[in-house]
């Protein structure tokens, strides 16, 4: 690791997860475990005071006994407001994702509604001066406080999906680089706002106009005034659909300040990383938005199958829109243990821009399947809940597996085709039930 600063900082936690033994070697050099003695020397010391910005939160998940214990003190456990019994990925920038069994409600709680940050989040946050500016190709560019969006644009409240684009992204071998996202980087809570087409039609949207550009107010990990942790955007047809929402509500109270207080894009069914949060700008333009996470290879995928960990030409990627048919099993939790051959299974399913047709369980490693009642979404957008009274013929280890296929006809498939980025992982979801005597 360099000391130069437009470099990726990334959190300690990251670091060592992707790979302990490089991140053991960067830090304390290639000495043998025995030698160290619990001490940071030299090197090792500006090395991490660069990866870190000069806080050691997750020494807990370093080698025994190898952090300062001046660095440690106070920092045992990290603690979000408003957030509850979320999983910690990432500290720098703050990423968290949610366990199934806490996404068991139809509605997602705030307090449930995972983190994806790619850089650091504004402060000190004063609403009555937030503004939103619409400007690039449009008839009339305008700049609006939230109290005239709401009083110019009707103000509706949709429960819509918002999924990671690398939710699934710690299953795929070779390893892919970035935060190692199991299963709760997804979320279906109420929101409220305005309808992001009711706004870009109200500015008139220019002929030839091909895709919007999203600015918001968080910094960029290196400090750097000029540089953007992340600007995505729409092309103008999905821009211009009716379910996108321009949102300052969440679940009927203010949005979660990490959750982009105290405004924001909800894009449901496309990746996460089209719902700008802190949204202070919306550009229309002639062109593919080139911003921040929009070129190269992030939330891009190859435009051809690949074999597992093959070099992939960065010309060769294409940009991800929307996401695949999937489902989870939000109860039971897995691993739980049941006496009596019977268990209510639940969870959600859903496909970016589609319907689900039907959710199917496998309790016999996939050969047989069972149909189980799933209902409508509450609006377009919105995940589908489905249940099913399971039955197991005698005591022992069973996994639940969850099939959903959507109106196309398309299903969750069985293993996930291996890119080099990890996105779009919907293969099965699978909890393991053991059946008690
Ligand atoms: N301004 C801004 N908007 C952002 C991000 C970000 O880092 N900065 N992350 C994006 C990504 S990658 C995702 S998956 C979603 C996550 O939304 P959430 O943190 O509210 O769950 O926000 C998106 N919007
Ligand atoms: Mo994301």
């Amino acid at each position: 690791m360099k000391g130069d600063d437009s470099k990726k900082q990334r959190g300690i936690f990251e670091f060592y997860q992707n790979n302990p033994d490089q991140a053991d070697d960067t830090i304390f050099g290639r000495k043998s475990y025995s030698d160290r003695r619990g001490f940071l020397k030299g090197a090792g010391l500006t090395t991490m005071a660069a990866i870190l910005g000069g806080a050691i939160p997750f020494h807990r998940n370093m080698p025994a006994g190898m952090i300062p214990a001046a660095f440690a003190e106070g920092l045992d456990d990290v603690s979000i407001t408003g957030k509850d019994g979320l999983t910690v990925l990432n500290d720098r920038p703050m990423n968290a994702e949610t366990p199934p069994h806490l996404l068991n409600d139809n509605v997602t709680p705030t307090s449930r509604h995972f983190i994806r940050n790619n850089g650091i989040p504004p402060t000190a946050v004063d609403p009555k001066a937030w503004s939103l500016t619409i400007d690039g190709l449009v008839k009339k560019p305008m700049t609006l406080s939230i109290a005239e969006l709401k009083s110019k644009f009707e103000v509706i409240e949709r429960q819509l999906l918002v999924e990671c684009g690398g939710n699934g992204r710690a299953f795929f071998s070779p390893k892919a680089k970035g935060n190692q996202w199991t299963y709760g980087a997804v979320a279906c809570s109420n929101w409220t706002g305005v309808r992001l087409s009711d706004v870009l039609n109200a500015a008139g949207v220019k002929p030839g106009a091909v895709y919007t550009a999203h600015y918001g107010a968080d910094k960029h990990l290196s400090g750097h005034a000029g540089k953007l942790p992340i600007s995505r955007g729409l092309p103008m047809a999905k821009a211009l659909s009716d379910e996108n929402l321009i949102a300052f509500e969440q679940n009927g109270e203010p949005l979660h300040p990490m959750n982009g207080a105290p405004l924001r894009l909800v894009v449901p069914g496309w990746p996460g990383s089209c719902s700008q949060k802190w949204l202070t700008r919306i550009e229309v333009r002639d062109q593919v938005h080139d911003g921040a996470k929009m070129t190269g290879t992030s939330y891009r995928v190859p435009n051809r199958p690949v074999a597992p960990g093959e070099k992939v030409a960065e010309e060769d990627f294409e940009i991800i829109e929307r996401m695949p048919v999937k489902s989870l099993i939000t109860s039971p939790q897995t691993n739980t243990q049941i006496s009596g051959n019977e268990v209510l299974v639940r969870g959600h399913a859903w496909s970016g821009d589609r319907t689900v047709q039907k959710v199917e369980l496998s309790i016999d490693f996939g050969a047989t399947w069972h149909t189980a009642k799933l209902d409508a979404a509450k609006n377009k957008g919105a995940w589908q809940t489905f249940t099913s009274k399971v039955k197991f013929p005698q005591a022992g280890y069973y996994e639940v597996w969850s099939k959903a296929t959507d109106d196309s006809g398309i299903a969750q498939p069985f293993a996930i085709a291996w890119n080099p980025k990890g996105y779009l992982n919907n293969t099965y979801h699978r909890v393991a039930v053991i059946v008690k005597a």
